[in-house]
């Protein structure tokens, strides 16, 4: 029989055992779950997750897009090139383009405007066809919350009522011109000039640029507007022909439609091509020609094509991306060397 002795170490050993055993807690598969966070000594309450995530932000895309286009006329085909780069890029983008045709008219565009701020437009590119009039209309798409893109020719109205300009530094395309005309009469000469529409930016700086550029012995005889179609400047043209007959060295034409139409009434004038010095503005296929055909001897660049340019900072505008106050589209003069290799390439 085991000695007394034994026993009572053997009980204490089992009970010491059964303590330690009750103290430990059961391992149940729902305790083995990672254990709950546990208050760091820096903070009080337990971190948890932050309550309110930022909603995510709408990304607008073309899709997304209602883009007004009171666009002034059809009066060239400069302005035929102009309308179409917004239609095919449109068309190629998704955007609702609404559209319109003013003939020229200010009020037809103004009317335009507000028929797009009544339908809540995202944005309007505003191609305006004189510099004035437009603070009103400016000022009411802007309390309506509607950003104004202007686009092309430059409007006089304050910065503070539109977001930016796309267009030429007319006034330069003016330098341009006169530049040339100075090479091609540096014994000088007697010029004349037909402008585009009365009040437009082009018209405007273009004359200024001319002017500021001509020599001293390069003298303006006259100019009239021939407001950028051949229409209204052939009579013009004809007019100036038969006035200051054997007096023109030189004549300055705002644009490759009125170009045509002085060609055509030089040609009823007798006149052969290099007899007057030409230059024009647009680089339209039609000035190419008059180059390939020696009418004309330098046409200053003017682009056209800024459906692409126009829609991508409109986007940016629904984005809430700042773009540019002011883009100015690089341009060149063309010369009747590489005219007729050029032609083919020519978008307009
Ligand atoms: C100039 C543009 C002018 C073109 C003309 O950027 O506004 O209007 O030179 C067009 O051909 O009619
Ligand atoms: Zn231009």
């Amino acid at each position: 029989m085991k000695s007394t002795k034994v026993l009572p170490v053997l009980v204490m050993v089992l009970i010491l055992l059964a303590t330690l055993v009750g103290c430990a807690p059961a391992v149940t598969p729902e305790s083995a779950q990672p254990a709950a966070p546990v208050a760091t000594e820096k903070s009080a309450e337990p971190v948890a997750p932050a309550a309110t995530e930022a909603p995510a932000k709408t990304v607008y895309t073309y899709a997304d897009m209602t883009l007004c286009y009171p666009q002034l006329g059809a009066e060239s085909d400069w302005r035929t090139a102009n309308t179409a780069s917004f239609k095919e890029t449109a068309a190629e983008l998704g955007v609702n383009l609404i559209f319109s045709d003013a003939q020229q008219k200010q009020e037809n565009q103004i009317s335009a405007m507000r028929a797009c701020i009544q339908q809540e437009v995202d944005v309007i590119a505003l191609p305006p066809v004189v510099e004035d009039g437009w603070d009103a209309v400016l000022q009411e798409a802007k309390d309506a919350g509607i950003p104004v893109i202007i686009v092309d020719r430059s409007v006089s109205a304050d910065k503070s009522l539109y977001v930016s300009h796309i267009g030429s530094d007319m006034v330069l395309e003016g330098r341009k011109a006169g530049e040339e005309m100075n090479k091609l009469l540096p014994n000088g000469g007697n010029v004349l000039e037909i402008s585009g529409t009365t009040g437009s930016g082009a018209a405007v700086g273009r004359a200024q640029g001319f002017r500021e550029t001509l020599n001293a012995n390069i003298t303006i005889l006259d100019s009239q507007t021939g407001n950028f179609n051949p229409t209204e400047a052939k009579p013009v043209a004809e007019a100036f022909l038969k006035k200051y007959e054997g007096q023109i060295d030189g004549f300055f034409i705002h644009n490759d439609g009125m170009a045509e139409a002085v060609v055509e009434a030089m040609k009823a004038a007798g006149l052969q091509p290099g007899d007057v010095k030409m230059i024009s503005v647009d680089g339209t296929r039609g000035g190419f020609q008059m180059m390939i055909d020696g009418w004309v001897q330098a046409d200053v660049e003017c682009n056209p094509l800024l459906g692409p340019q126009v829609m991508e900072m409109a986007l940016m505008l629904m984005n809430g991306e700042e773009i540019e106050a002011e883009v100015l589209t690089n341009e060149t003069v063309y010369y009747p060397d590489n005219a007729a290799e050029l032609l083919p390439t020519r978008k307009y």
